[in-house]
């Protein structure tokens, strides 16, 4: 009785406290936020392992892991409350005070409120227990003859439990039906924009940067093929009306805050620009481009009164942070050295799509993607590196990170059988804000043969090459390497993408009958 009536209170204290964090934030609900704060804590190698074991489970197996937990706790202060009802309610505020310093020491935490819903689990979780445990140890008001159990309102406990987990579960749908609302209305958000002409647009695209060979990634990635990295359990659900800008912190002479029609009322921008993930392994496919529309970051920081670091100015990092509470750390130097540095608002066309950053994200050409294209931005602050690691740097990634010259090989795929004759291999190299000067592919380390290189697009952008190719019978390697306009070629010598990014040449297998 006692361990029922604990599980009906954690419940109760789950479902109240997940209804409560709709209503703040979904991700200050207590399983989400112990959670988070579960992965954020986890040493890399058990993350590995993990990821190896559970896969793309991992999530889920922690939250039942969570669950488990919590409903073994819930149980024994159910039976403690039969005795020490004292104890057991300190118990229940001792998993309240837990989840809220979780959901308040996440790095998304809007503070304090983001306590509340572990706080309103906890109080509900105590009235429970007290209202059960009452109703088993009471006596009865009029009892006059003691024959059952002494003390047990048995009717009254039955009720109590039945009426709880009823009112608990309308709680947890009520949520679930606030929930799906919310996503509803993000897209309906979206739905609203109607993005201005630019004031420059993208330069015209020569003749010829898209060979378009089979098998060859196009020059400009279309929208639902564009990779997607980011940590986000759900999307973040942002309305357009409501969202705001800051930018401040160190020699900001002139803090702006900015709504997103101040952003469209600027004069917009729209560039192509190829974007990579540090993640990327070699011949991987965490790189795409499109063509972006937004506000030159370089302007608002102008405005703001930011100088860079070589001319005096005290801030030499810019952090990010989004509404999900990750945090990107970009050089300001870079951001004013007069490269496209963007607050995007647009791509191919449209405004952004919920998954790539909806409504303004980052986007800084050149740069890896996690110290520079913060998604769902709501936050810029000027800093220095000394005084601020963001998230990925206090998980050993660099804090500095420029994108890598790498080459790619899209055509032959690998351990495809090649017909015997002339073959065509392809595929794309980048080297953004340098640009591409040569890419060479050779067979089973024989010479390097150049590659023909397909027009120049703009300097942010990747480029495409083909080499022809007579495939005699066998097993062949192909591998290529890039040469970018610094003169620099790619290394053979092999780097795991952490902590700056994959380095070494592309190979491919392939098989002529
Ligand atoms: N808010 C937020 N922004 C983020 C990330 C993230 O996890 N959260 N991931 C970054 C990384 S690692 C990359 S490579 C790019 C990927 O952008 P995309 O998903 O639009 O391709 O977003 C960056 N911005
Ligand atoms: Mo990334």
């Amino acid at each position: 009785m006692g361990a029922l009536s604990g599980l009906v209170a954690g419940y109760a204290a789950l479902a109240v406290a997940e209804l409560a964090a709709v209503a703040v934030r979904p991700e200050a609900g207590p399983v989400t936020a112990v959670g988070g704060a579960a992965i954020d804590r986890t040493p890399a190698a058990v993350k590995d392992w993990a990821i190896r074991h559970f896969g793309t489970h991992d999530k889920i197996v922690l939250q039942l892991g969570i669950l488990l937990v919590l409903g073994l706790f819930a149980m024994t202060l159910g039976v403690l409350a039969l005795r020490f009802r004292k104890t057991a309610s300190a118990g229940a505020l001792v998993f309240g005070v837990v989840g809220a310093l979780a959901a308040t020491g996440r790095p998304d935490s809007t503070g304090v409120p983001d306590a509340v819903p572990s706080v309103v689990g906890a109080v509900a979780a105590t009235a429970v227990l007290a209202l059960l445990a009452g109703r088993l140890t009471r006596p009865r008001p009029a009892a006059p003859a003691p024959a059952s159990a002494p003390g047990v309102d048995r009717r009254g406990f039955v009720l109590g439990v039945a009426g709880v987990a009823a009112g608990s579960t309308g709680a947890g749908f009520l949520g679930l039906r606030l929930n799906a609302a919310g996503a509803e209305a993000a897209a309906a958000s979206r739905a609203t924009v109607r993005l201005p002409a630019p004031a420059s647009p993208a330069p015209r695209l020569p003749r010829g940067v898209d060979l378009k060979l089979p098998g060859l990634s196009p020059f400009t990635t279309p929208t639902r093929d564009f990779y997607r990295v980011d940590t986000a359990l759900t999307v973040p659900r942002v309305d357009v009306r409501t969202w705001t800008l800051r930018l401040h912190g160190k020699g900001v002479g002139k803090p702006l805050t900015l709504s997103f029609q101040d952003l469209l009322r600027r004069p917009l921008i729209e560039r192509d620009i190829t974007m990579t993930c540090v993640s990327n392994e070699v011949g991987g496919s965490y790189v795409g481009t499109a063509r972006w529309l937004g506000v030159r970051l370089a302007d608002l920081l102008h405005e703001a009164g930011v100088r860079p670091p070589s001319q005096g100015g005290p801030a030499d990092q810019l952090v990010a942070r989004s509404v999900d509470g990750m945090t990107l750390g970009t050089p300001v130097e870079t951001v004013l050295d007069g490269r496209d540095a963007l607050l995007a608002v647009g791509m191919n066309g449209e405004p952004l799509p919920l998954e790539h950053g909806f409504p303004v994200r980052m986007l800084v050409p050149g740069l890896f993607g996690y110290v520079s294209a913060c998604k769902w931005i709501r936050d810029i602050e000027l800093t220095t590196f000394d005084a601020y690691d963001p998230y990925w740097v206090r998980r050993d990634w660099a804090a500095k990170a420029p994108v890598k010259t790498e080459s790619r090989i899209d055509t032959p795929k690998p351990f495809a059988r090649v017909t015997a004759g002339t073959a065509t291999v392809a595929g794309v190299a980048w080297a953004q804000h340098k640009g591409i000067d040569r890419v060479e592919v050779r067979v089973d380390g024989g010479d390097w043969q150049r590659a023909e290189l397909a027009a120049e697009g703009p300097v942010d952008t990747w480029r495409q090459w083909s080499w022809r190719w007579r495939a005699t019978s066998g097993t062949h390697t192909l591998e290529v390497r890039a040469t970018d306009r610094t003169g620099y070629t790619q290394t053979d010598k092999r780097a795991r993408p952490i902590p700056d990014g994959a380095s070494g040449w592309h190979s491919v297998v392939v098989t002529v009958p």
